[in-house]
């Protein structure tokens, strides 16, 4: 497989074996890990540049919990939380930056206090001005595959095929974002683990990653402590480092290129260690 590229305003990545690191950032009191550990922005910039000394490619600011569950947060609220960090962390680290966000408002915002990319879980489906955002700014732009919205996910996912009906979705979300200004080669892909799935759809589909990223977009997963791991392994969310590790690792065999983590230094390590073994796909 030809190396892919991400290109993101000025900037681009590539998006070769070992792949890319994404050190998670919540900026909010309810995410399910990390969650009310750094509510204040000094602290959220402190964690940020921390993630970015351990080895992060990039930092995912996110101001909303997408947990099972979770309830929306009003635009101001997730403005506040969001904004002043990009701004911080943009002139002090030479880091990627993406913003988790879902609503137009936000995006425009963050990109104007210079974000590199927005990360929508709803692939540009809950705010029909999130794509022209993206568009405008010539900003990067990660697609992700969720079935029903967070409030309601989880309640009874079904699918026939779920490799192929998460293809489907990324395929359409994709003509849909380049029919809206977005360029090809700033679109990354994500098949959304956990987001209205059950163990046996999460497993098909880390299973069935060669499939989607075969297509030609950098695959982007998010595995890290994740309650897949925990139905597996009968582990607590505070121990399933291990586990998202082999995962992790997994993942990054079948192709996957950029892997969203709460523990960066750890997962850096551990590509670096299959990297250098040609244990991951060129
Ligand atoms: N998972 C979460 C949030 N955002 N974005 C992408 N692209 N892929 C993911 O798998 C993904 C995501 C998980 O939800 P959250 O409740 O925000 O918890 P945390 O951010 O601590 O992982």
């Amino acid at each position: 497989m030809a190396s892919l590229r991400w290109k993101c305003r000025d900037r681009e990545w590539t998006c070769a074996p070992p792949g890319l690191v994404m050190g998670i950032l919540n900026v909010t009191p309810d995410s399910f890990s990390d969650g009310g550990h750094y509510p204040a922005t000094h602290a959220a910039v402190a964690r940020g540049l921390s993630l970015a000394e351990q080895g992060a490619d990039w930092i995912d600011i996110g101001g909303e919990s997408s947990r099972p569950g979770a309830q929306p947060v009003a635009e101001e609220e997730e403005l506040r939380r969001v904004v002043p960090v990009v701004e911080a962390l943009a002139t002090r680290t030479p880091a990627g930056l993406s913003v988790d966000t879902t609503k137009a408002a936000v995006a425009r915002a963050v990109l104007a206090a210079g974000a590199h990319a927005i990360n929508d879980i709803s692939a540009g489906r809950f705010d029909p001005g999130l794509l022209p955002a993206v568009a405008e700014a010539g900003a990067g732009l990660v697609l992700m595959h969720m079935q029903g919205t967070p409030a309601t996910m989880q309640a009874d996912p079904r699918y026939g095929d779920v490799v192929e009906e998460v293809l489907a979705f990324l395929r359409e979300r994709t003509d849909a974002a380049q029919a809206a200004g977005v360029a090809r080669d700033g679109i990354v892909w994500d098949p959304g683990i956990g987001f209205g799935k059950t163990l046996d759809h999460n497993l098909d589909l880390l299973r069935g990653l060669p499939r989607l990223c075969a297509e030609g977009f950098p695959v982007l997963v998010g595995l890290s402590r994740k309650r897949f791991l925990g139905q597996l392994t009968g582990l607590p969310v505070e121990d399933r480092l291990a586990p998202g590790l082999a995962a992790l690792l997994h993942a990054a065999a079948a192709g996957a290129r950029l892997f969203r983590v709460h523990d960066v230094k750890e997962s850096c390590a551990a590509l670096r260690v299959a990297g250098s073994l040609g244990a991951l796909r060129a």
